[in-house]
């Protein structure tokens, strides 16, 4: 009878231990909010959380992940117009859905685009749409009516290329606005939209208007 009662106690034990485990590496490990509130956000996107090139997070859970760095929880004043520079380090994955390849919601309804061409060229130019399948990431705040596709390093771009996106979007009222990314960006997950594009600090995040 002992020997029962002290394995049921184990057992709640062990389950109590997992479960705060659980918590304490997934849960509450998401990435702190960025210094703020403030109207200039400045992101990176990398196919890896290791291959981060500005911002490192060494204790990162998930450090082969895709990613923006250094945060998915923005805070940003409402009512402001919020200006947006990305600099993006990813190949394509490409839309599943074209329609996210408009650029929707920003000022002028367009990004200003600096990458390299696939003759290895460097070109700049303001966009109102890029070819879906040559999207690495979106930046996206649906209830803003802000879609963003992030036009994805060219194969014949050389290593380390960036492409640096920049943008402006208008605040509303004060709120959490739930922002991600739209492209099945998760390889190696059921259907690309697994792990990071369902985790907070990965490629879904909050827009905190203050
Ligand atoms: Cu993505």
């Amino acid at each position: 009878m002992v020997g029962r009662l002290s394995w049921v106690v184990g057992s709640v034990v062990a389950v109590i231990l997992v479960v705060v485990a659980f918590l304490g590496a997934f849960v509450l490990r998401a990435p702190g909010p960025l210094q703020g509130p403030t109207t200039n956000i400045h992101l990176e996107t990398v196919a890896a959380v290791n291959q981060a090139v500005e911002w490192a997070r060494p204790n990162d859970p998930h450090p082969d992940w895709v990613s923006y760095l250094p945060t998915t929880i923005l805070r940003v004043p409402a009512n402001a117009t919020i200006k947006v520079t990305i600099d993006q380090e990813d190949g394509a994955t490409g839309l599943r859905n074209p329609f996210w390849g408009q650029v929707q919601g920003t000022d002028g309804n367009k990004m200003h685009v600096k990458y390299t061409d696939d003759n290895g060229n460097q070109q700049e130019a303001d966009m109102t749409s890029i070819d879906p399948t040559r999207a690495a990431h979106t930046f996206a705040v649906p209830d803003l009516g802000v879609f963003v596709p992030l036009l994805g390093v060219s194969d014949n771009a050389a290593p380390g290329a960036t492409n640096v996106i920049t943008f402006t979007f208008h605040t509303k009222g004060k709120g959490i606005y739930h922002w991600q990314c739209f492209v099945p960006c998760a390889a190696g997950t059921v259907f690309g939209n697994g792990g990071p594009m369902q985790t907070l600090g990965y490629m879904a995040g909050q827009l905190i208007v203050e």
